[in-house]
C-alpha cells in the first residue's frame, strides 16, 4: 500500500513534469506565434550568389530572385550583371543592371509575394537609373514593375498587372529616381489582357491602384504562380540599357526591402579591415573590425611545417601555421627562438649542451642545460676533459649559463 501511495506520488510528478513541458511548448509556440506576427523591418542584400539558378531552387529558397527571360520563360542568370553604381545608388553602393536589344524581355524576378492581396500592400517600389547612353532615342524607356494578378480570387492565369514609370511621370535620365507604384493610391497601372475583367476597358487604359482595388476587393498577386518582375524590353520597341536598386515591399506585418548589390571580395590582408575598411564588405559582411581580421586569419594562406622566423609570427602570422598550434605570437616566438634540429641519441659532449643544444634531444630529453652537462659529466665525460669543452670561465661555468638564460627570458619579450 505504502509502495503504491510512493508510485502514484511518482506518477504525479511525472505527470506534472509532463503539464509542464506541454505548457513549456505551448508557451514557445505563443511566443514564436507573437514574433511572427510582429512588424518585420528588414533590408535583405542581394548578391550575385544569392540568385536561384533554377526553378528547382526557387522552391527550395523562395524568398530567392533571380534574372529571368520572359520569352522563353527560363531562368538565366546571365541575362542580367551586379554592377557598383552608376553614381550613388539608393542602397549600397551598385544594382543590378539589364541591357536588351530588340523586343527582348528580361526582368530581375522573383515568386515570393504569393497570395499577397494588394489591399494588404502599404510600401510597393523600385528604383531606376537610366543612362542616356544605351536609350536607343527614348527617354521613357524604364524598368517597369509587373505580377502575375488574380482578380478573382480563382488563382486561374489572369495575365499581368503594369506599373510602367513613364505613365506614372517624367523619365529622369542619368539620376537614380524612386517609382512608387501605389502613390497614395493614385499610381497608375495598366493590364497585360486585352481588356479589363467585368469592367471591359482597354488594357492598355490604366486604372489608379485604389480604382483596381475598388474594382476588384479581393485582387491579389497570384498564388500558385506568383511570378513579379522588374522587366527591361518591350512595350519598348528598341533595345536600352537600365539599372535598378533597391526594392521595396511593406505590409502591416513587414517592410521588406531589397538591396542588391555586387559581391565584394573578402579581404586578404589585416589592412584591409583597418579604420573604417570593415564595413565595404559583403561577402561575408562583418559586424566589426574584430571579425574582419579574424576572417583575414582564418582564410589566410596556411603554411606548412614551422616558423623559422620570429617575423613569420608577427601581426597574427602564427595563425597561418597548421603543423603547429600556436595560442599566440608569443608561443610562435618561443618556439621560432628555441628551435633547434632534433638529434638522435644524446650528447656525448658538453659542448652539445651548450647554446640551444640540450633542447635536441629527446632520449633523454633535458629540462634545461645544466641537466644537459650534468648528464654528460656523470656519465660519458672523463672529469679532465671538462674544462677545454666548458668555455673560459671555468670557476663561473655556472653563472654563464644561468646569465644565458636570464638573457633568453629577455629575449622572450621582445615581441611583445
Ligand atoms: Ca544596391
Amino acid at each position: 500500500m505504502k509502495k503504491s501511495k510512493k508510485n502514484t506520488k511518482k506518477h504525479r510528478f511525472v505527470i506534472n513534469r509532463y503539464i509542464a513541458i506541454v505548457a513549456f511548448f505551448a508557451f514557445s509556440i505563443a511566443l514564436a506565434l507573437t514574433t511572427r506576427v510582429a512588424f518585420a523591418n528588414s533590408k535583405t542584400v542581394v548578391l550575385p550568389g544569392d540568385m536561384a539558378t533554377s526553378f528547382a531552387e526557387v522552391v527550395e529558397n523562395p524568398t530567392s530572385w533571380f534574372f529571368y527571360n520572359d520569352e522563353n520563360d527560363t531562368i538565366d542568370n546571365a541575362l542580367g550583371t551586379f554592377i557598383n553604381g552608376p553614381a550613388t545608388p539608393p542602397e549600397g553602393k551598385g544594382g543590378v543592371q539589364i541591357s536588351v536589344s530588340g523586343t527582348q524581355r528580361r526582368n530581375l524576378a522573383t515568386y515570393q509575394f504569393s497570395g499577397k492581396k494588394l489591399a494588404d500592400i502599404t510600401t510597393l517600389a523600385f528604383s531606376t537609373y537610366n543612362p542616356t547612353v544605351g536609350n536607343n532615342g527614348s527617354v521613357n524607356r524604364s524598368a517597369y514593375l509587373n505580377f502575375n494578378v488574380d482578380f478573382d480570387g480563382s488563382d486561374s492565369w489572369q495575365r499581368r498587372l503594369v506599373f510602367v514609370p513613364s505613365d506614372n511621370g517624367s523619365v529622369v535620365q542619368d539620376s537614380w529616381q524612386r517609382w512608387d507604384a501605389i502613390g497614395g493610391g493614385n499610381a497608375l497601372w495598366r493590364h497585360s489582357g486585352a481588356t479589363w475583367p467585368v469592367t471591359g476597358e482597354p488594357g492598355s487604359t490604366t486604372k489608379t491602384w485604389n480604382q483596381i482595388l475598388t474594382d476588384y476587393p479581393n485582387v491579389r498577386v497570384r498564388v500558385t504562380d506568383s511570378w513579379l518582375g522588374l522587366r527591361v524590353g518591350e512595350p519598348y520597341a528598341s533595345g536600352y540599357t537600365e539599372n535598378i536598386d533597391k526594392f521595396e515591399f511593406s505590409t502591416a506585418t513587414d517592410s521588406l526591402v531589397f538591396d542588391f548589390e555586387p559581391s565584394i571580395a573578402p579581404p586578404t590582408s589585416k589592412a584591409e579591415c583597418k579604420k573604417k575598411g570593415w564595413k565595404i564588405f559583403n561577402n561575408p559582411s562583418f559586424e566589426n573590425r574584430k571579425e574582419c581580421v579574424q576572417y583575414v586569419w582564418d582564410h589566410i594562406e596556411p603554411i606548412s611545417g614551422r616558423p623559422t622566423a620570429k617575423d613569420q609570427c608577427k601581426k597574427g602570422g602564427w595563425r597561418a601555421f597548421i603543423d603547429y598550434s600556436f595560442e599566440n605570437q608569443k608561443e610562435c616566438t618561443q618556439f621560432v627562438k628555441n628551435y633547434v634540429e632534433p638529434r638522435d641519441g644524446h650528447p656525448t659532449t658538453k659542448a652539445e649542451c651548450k647554446e640551444k643544444g640540450w633542447r635536441a634531444y629527446s632520449d633523454p630529453s633535458f629540462e634545461s642545460k645544466k641537466k644537459c652537462l650534468k648528464f654528460v659529466k656523470n656519465n660519458l665525460e672523463h672529469h679532465n676533459d671538462d674544462e677545454d669543452d666548458y668555455g673560459e670561465h671555468h670557476d663561473d661555468d655556472h653563472k654563464d649559463y644561468e646569465k644565458h638564460e636570464d638573457e633568453d627570458e629577455h629575449e622572450d619579450d621582445d615581441d611583445e
